[in-house]
This record gives C-alpha cells, structure tokens and sequence, in this order.
C-alpha cells in the first residue's frame, strides 16, 4: 500500500487527504503525518531527496517500495488517474482550492 507523508498545518499535505478523503482512497494509502521541525521530518527530507535528488518537500507518497513522488497536484493527478477520478466533482477539494487555498498562500 503507498504511504503519503503529510506535514502538519501544511496546506498542501491538506489539500492531498482532502482529496483522498472525498474520493474515498484512505483505505487505499496509509498515511503518516509528520511534526514541523521535527527529528522524523529531517530524517524523511533526507529520504525523499536522496531518491528525487530534488528538494524534499510534502506532500511525498511513496507510490511504491523506493519510490517516491511529490507535489500535491501531481499526487492527486497520479491517484485520480489510478482510480478513474475527475477532481474537478469533487466539491470539497475545489472549493479548497478555489477560495481557501489562495488565502493560505498569501499567508505561507
Ligand atoms: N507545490 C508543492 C508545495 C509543497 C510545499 O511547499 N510544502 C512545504 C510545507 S507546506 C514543505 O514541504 N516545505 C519544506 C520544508 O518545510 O522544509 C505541493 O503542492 O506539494
């Protein structure tokens, strides 16, 4: 089963277990949220970035044993794909992305 590594109060890491809550996938992706500035966050950077060889950021699944994909968007194109998804009737997670998401930005 992927694992997605979500940070806490992180708007992105939102926005990837909003969409796996309203497409109904929790039973498909185990997830493990992880402390800002903590030891296990540093350590899963290092992770990610060791096998991206790009800046470790989260939202990161790791889609199958060693490999592991980033970006939020991304992750819900790679799930919706997986699944036969269209994001765009999900009423949850547009009106996230539409009205709440920006505001967090200005604010990150
Ligand atoms: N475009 C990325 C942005 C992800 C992002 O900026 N995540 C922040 C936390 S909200 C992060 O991982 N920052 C790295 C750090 O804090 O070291 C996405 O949509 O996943």
């Amino acid at each position: 089963m992927p694992t997605a590594y979500l940070l806490a109060g992180c708007p992105f890491s939102f926005k990837l277990l909003l969409f796996l809550s309203e497409a109904q996938l929790l039973d498909r992706v185990k997830i493990e949220t992880v402390e800002a500035d903590s030891g296990r966050m540093e350590e899963l950077k290092k992770k990610f970035e060791s096998a991206t060889g790009k800046k470790g950021s989260f939202p990161t699944v790791e889609i199958e044993p060693g490999v592991y994909k980033s970006d939020s968007d991304a992750l819900i194109t790679h799930f919706s794909d997986a699944h036969g998804i269209n994001p765009s009737n999900l009423v949850a997670l547009s009106f996230y992305k539409q009205s709440i998401l920006p505001q967090l930005e200005k604010l990150h």
